[in-house]
């Protein structure tokens, strides 16, 4: 198949999922296009099956906001119709379902008719989808899909619930690239994080509110007063600097480090103990399915699509969202045992095995080829 992929080319998680999907269909024999305003984060490479098409938005002295949604929706007009894409895949709801609508509108008028795939990944639903802002429009380019899928079934039940949605939900869920997401022997930078043998904790992610990353602090703080340890905070954002103040006015700032933004995620996962993801809504919680790839159990919340993920008492813990004693607690029986440690870390691959791509990538095939039939 000839496939258009549309997507935000950052670091976050729907992004990241577009990008691993678009390679894994070129991997398979599809053409892959991708379209975006820069290339990919994880794209830095040549592959004769990938291509890349740059939206550029032209300013004018009129324009307080640029119309970037328009810039896209051409570019998907042009590359629909000079490379023949037999399926459009867009993720994230806003603006790319409704940029793609448009599209879909216009290369009508040339009798092409291409369907259009959106794949909803949380944020675009439960945070700022539901604002009245965007409301209409969502529910239409949502409504106007040809295919909509949702990446678990708590994000499916929440489009649902929040949006009058005629249309099936499919869910198909995210996966991992466990050649990539796997345990690396990285015992040097293990010794020089913890040179006294110190238990490792680590926590990636956009460092945005719904993320709670200073409940991170607090449990760290609580971990520390039972089990020596250490934490890594990886990524960047808002709260990055709230949280380096909390570090400072708990007196825990010789145990944590910040490493900000980082390309090798799983070097860091792979020297890591336990991993803690207390976000306040996750429709799948990415970043905690490559830490259970690389063999890292998981303190969460118990919110969204977490329970989908992490498996009580197998592949770590859930508590309520804000239950930082809850969290501590569960962490600490965790991490105080070393067979008890060894046990957890086993039932996260295992677990994180269930997500492979090579389970999840068909049924994004068949899925196109569904809605392209029906087209
Ligand atoms: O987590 C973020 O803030 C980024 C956001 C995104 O759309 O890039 O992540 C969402 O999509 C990921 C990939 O499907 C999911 O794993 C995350 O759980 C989801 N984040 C939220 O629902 C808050």
């Amino acid at each position: 198949m000839k496939i258009g992929i549309v997507c935000y080319p950052t670091f976050g998680g729907s992004g990241v999922v577009a990008t691993e999907l678009g390679k894994a269909l070129a991997d398979n024999g599809h053409q892959v296009h991708f379209i975006t305003y820069s290339q990919p984060a994880r794209l830095d490479f040549f592959s004769e099956n990938l291509f890349y098409h740059e939206v550029s938005v032209s300013q004018y002295p009129l324009f307080d906001y640029a119309p970037y949604e328009l810039a896209l929706s051409s570019k998907m007009v042009d590359v629909v119709r000079f490379e023949n894409l037999d399926i459009l895949h867009v993720h994230y709801a806003i603006p790319h379902a409704s940029a793609a609508f448009m599209a879909k509108q216009i290369l009508a008028t040339y009798n092409i008719h291409i369907p259009v795939v959106t794949t909803l990944h949380g944020t675009d639903i439960t945070l700022v989808g539901k604002d009245l802002t965007y409301k209409p429009v969502v529910t239409f380019s949502i409504n106007q899909s040809d295919g909509v899928t949702a990446v678990s079934e708590d994000l499916k039940k929440a489009t649902y619930a929040h949006f009058e949605i005629t249309k099936d939900i499919k869910v198909i869920p995210n996966f991992i690239d466990h050649n990539r997401f796997s345990l690396k022997p990285k015992d040097h930078f293990k010794k020089a994080i913890a040179p006294q043998g110190e238990r490792i904790l680590a926590h990636t992610s956009n460092f945005r509110k719904v993320k709670r990353t200073q409940d991170v602090v607090y449990i760290f703080q609580k971990i520390l007063e039972k089990v020596p340890a250490k934490l890594l905070m990886v990524g960047d954002g808002p709260e990055r600097v709230n949280c380096e103040q909390l570090c400072r006015d708990l007196k825990v700032c010789e145990h944590v480090r910040f490493l900000g933004k980082q390309d090798a995620v799983e070097e860091i996962l792979s020297v890591s103990d336990l991993f803690m993801m207390p976000s306040e809504a996750e429709s799948f919680g990415l970043a905690a399915l490559e830490a259970m790839a690389c063999k890292v159990p998981v303190i969460s919340s118990n919110t969204g699509g977490l329970p989908e993920l992490n498996v009580d008492g197998v592949t770590g813990f859930m508590d309520n969202v804000g239950d930082i004693d809850g969290m501590a607690k569960h962490a600490i029986h965790i991490l105080e045992d070393e067979n008890r440690l060894n046990q957890f870390k086993e039932n996260a691959l295992k677990r994180a095995q269930e997500f492979d791509l090579n389970l999840i990538l068909p049924m994004y095939e068949n899925f196109y080829i569904e809605v392209i039939e029906n087209n």
